[in-house]
């Protein structure tokens, strides 16, 4: 999958304000400063598209944004569990991610990013739980391998896992990805590649199904 055009639409404060649209969305969450809005520079290579910050907490509302000429779209959220905020606005952050993981229909999937520099932490393995337990779409993008070796990579990626299987029963698919290397940039587009794939299919069946209903007489379809 190449990417051959990307552009800014729209910045939301709740999701029902995000633009109606029906194609695949891809949306990036994780801490705060844990490199979305630059892996998303990366995969779209335009380092000006997503605003980055070396202090946490720059992305502060549901970013859209057209690839391919609408065909699908990624998502930049604000990261979540920066102290600095108060409790008050974390709160309302918690809420408007919650918020659009959970009502967000286009959502094809959400990529947790993940600091692969650190063992597992709470806040991270709390919101891949809450995903799972609410069936959100999601896949594991671990950040900044640049800034350790494969040897600390790989034990915290195993650590993770880990963690995780003690309650999941499968594991999502997992990238290690270096925004600053370019590194993990095909494996993540042929997996969106893919999974656009599915989503079109799986829609045009559900308009199928929706049709059908549409076509049956009245009281074939009353309970
Ligand atoms: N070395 C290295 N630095 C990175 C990488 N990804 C991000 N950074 C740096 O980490 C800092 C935060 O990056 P952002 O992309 O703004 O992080 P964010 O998750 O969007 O942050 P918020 O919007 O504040 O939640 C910046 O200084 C980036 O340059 C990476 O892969 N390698
Ligand atoms: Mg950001």
């Amino acid at each position: 999958m190449e990417i051959k055009n990307a552009k800014y639409e729209i910045s939301s404060a709740k999701v029902a304000q995000c633009p109606d649209t029906n194609v695949p969305e891809y949306a990036f969450i994780g801490r705060s400063n844990v490199g979305k809005s630059s892996l998303i520079n990366m995969l779209t290579n335009n380092s000006s598209l997503a605003k980055t910050s070396q202090k946490p907490g720059k992305t502060l509302l549901i970013n859209h944004f057209k690839i391919n000429n609408g065909s699908w779209y990624i998502v930049d959220l604000p990261g979540y569990g920066y102290a600095a905020r108060g409790k008050d606005q974390r709160q309302a952050f918690s809420r408007m991610i919650e918020g659009y993981a959970l009502n967000r229909q286009q959502l094809a999937c959400l990529f947790v990013l993940i600091d692969v520099r650190h063992e597992p932490q709470k806040i991270d393995i709390e919101f891949l739980d809450f995903c799972g337990e609410n069936g959100v779409p999601i896949a594991i993008v671990f950040t900044k391998a640049d800034k350790v070796s494969q040897k600390v990579a790989d034990h915290n990626i195993m650590l993770f896992k880990k963690e995780l299987k003690e309650r999941w029963e499968e594991l999502p698919p997992i990238f290690l990805t270096s925004s600053e290397k370019k590194k993990g940039r095909d494996e993540i587009l042929d997996f969106i590649e893919q999974t656009n794939a599915i989503w079109l299919q799986n829609s045009e069946e559900e308009q199928e199904e929706a049709e059908d209903k549409e076509e049956m007489p009245l009281s074939q379809t009353e309970e």
